[in-house]
């Protein structure tokens, strides 16, 4: 097959409304949940590959390790079909490593990039199992809107696919309490996470949120989603808070702070629910219309924090 000179796929970064939070295999990235996410229009990843000497990997203009972008090309190679070393270019519009998944755009944009190099010709569900190898949240940067990653059984089985409900005014205000690197990744996390006793629970309550949350989407009941999300988001963080080998919290005092406002937001009568990833941010869960009130409100208690408002995205594309 004939490779492109170059080829350049953007990719959406998606947050969870039900996460992943842990794996039932570590090295095929199989998680113990199904999840679901939202696919945002204001943080997404370009990325260029061109042949090269050797594979590496540069970020917004900056060399980087390139290990795991390597490891990840190698299993292309061999899942795949071979290509010659490539030269991974770039930009990040998305934190990273705070809690805003830049894996997940960033290992949907790369998979999609090889695979238009090298004139494969994937689905979208194909794209997304391979992309899984890289990072888990990245199968569903592949979808507008909203995503379901079903858990599957095997590495055949385990991908996202589109999940359709009607037009819904949903938004996020994304609260960035910290763009600093985080001191436990989510691999770690989550391996710590599974050593809680609280863990087959989490799994047994996750499976029902996520029948919940499918049904309170496709009635775009906005708040009965906020609700569930909340829920499920607390949920996967007592697990961090609960682990038998070293709990820990991505929590901190602002990250606190930030939820008690969002009930008091709620008790105003606004539209507000809170979601944490592996970080501090708080992403809270209102509509279009409410949207700009609550940054404007938090934007007056908290001087330091810097909030973005963010909607629902466009699925992959190719430049
Ligand atoms: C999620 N997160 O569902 C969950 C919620 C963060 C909290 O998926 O180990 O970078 O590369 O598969 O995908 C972030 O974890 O983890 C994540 P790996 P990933 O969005």
């Amino acid at each position: 097959m004939t490779q492109q000179a170059g080829a350049t796929a953007v990719a959406h970064t998606n947050i969870a409304l039900i996460k992943y939070w842990g794996k039932a295999d570590p090295v095929l990235n199989l998680p113990t949940t199904s999840s679901l996410s939202l696919t945002l229009k204001e943080y997404y990843t370009k990325t260029q590959v061109e042949e090269a000497d050797v594979d590496s990997l540069l970020i917004n203009e900056l060399p980087q390790d390139a290990k795991r972008v390597h490891e990840f090309l190698n299993i292309l190679r061999e899942e795949v079909q071979d290509f010659p070393p490539l030269r991974v270019i770039s930009t990040n519009k998305v934190p990273i490593s705070a809690g805003l998944a830049s894996s997940a755009s960033s290992f949907a944009a790369l998979t999609a990039a090889v695979a238009k190099f090298n004139n494969w010709q994937l689905s979208l569900e194909d794209l997304s199992r391979l992309a899984r190898r890289g990072s888990g949240s990245a199968t569903r940067s592949f979808f507008p809107d909203f995503a379901i990653w079903e858990k599957g059984h095997d590495d055949t089985s385990s991908y996202a696919t589109h999940f359709d409900t009607p037009d819904m005014p949903i938004a996020l205000v994304v609260c960035k309490i910290s763009g600093l690197v985080k001191k436990v990744s989510s691999t770690e996390g989550m391996r710590r996470a599974q050593t809680s006793p609280n863990y087959a629970a989490w799994v047994e309550e996750s499976a029902r949120q996520l029948v919940d949350m499918e049904d309170a989407l496709k009635k775009a009941d906005i708040k009965r989603v906020g609700d569930i999300a909340e829920a499920n988001s607390l949920g996967m963080h007592n697990l961090n808070l609960t682990a038998k080998d070293q709990r820990f919290t991505y929590f901190n005092a602002q990250t606190m702070q930030i939820l008690d406002e969002v009930k008091a937001l709620r008790q105003a009568g606004y539209t507000a629910y809170a979601t944490m990833d592996a970080g501090p941010n708080v992403k809270i869960i209102t509509t279009l219309n409410e949207a700009n009130a609550i940054k404007e409100s938090l934007a007056k208690r908290f001087l330091k924090i810097q909030f973005d408002i963010a909607t629902p995205g466009p699925g992959i594309s190719y430049e």
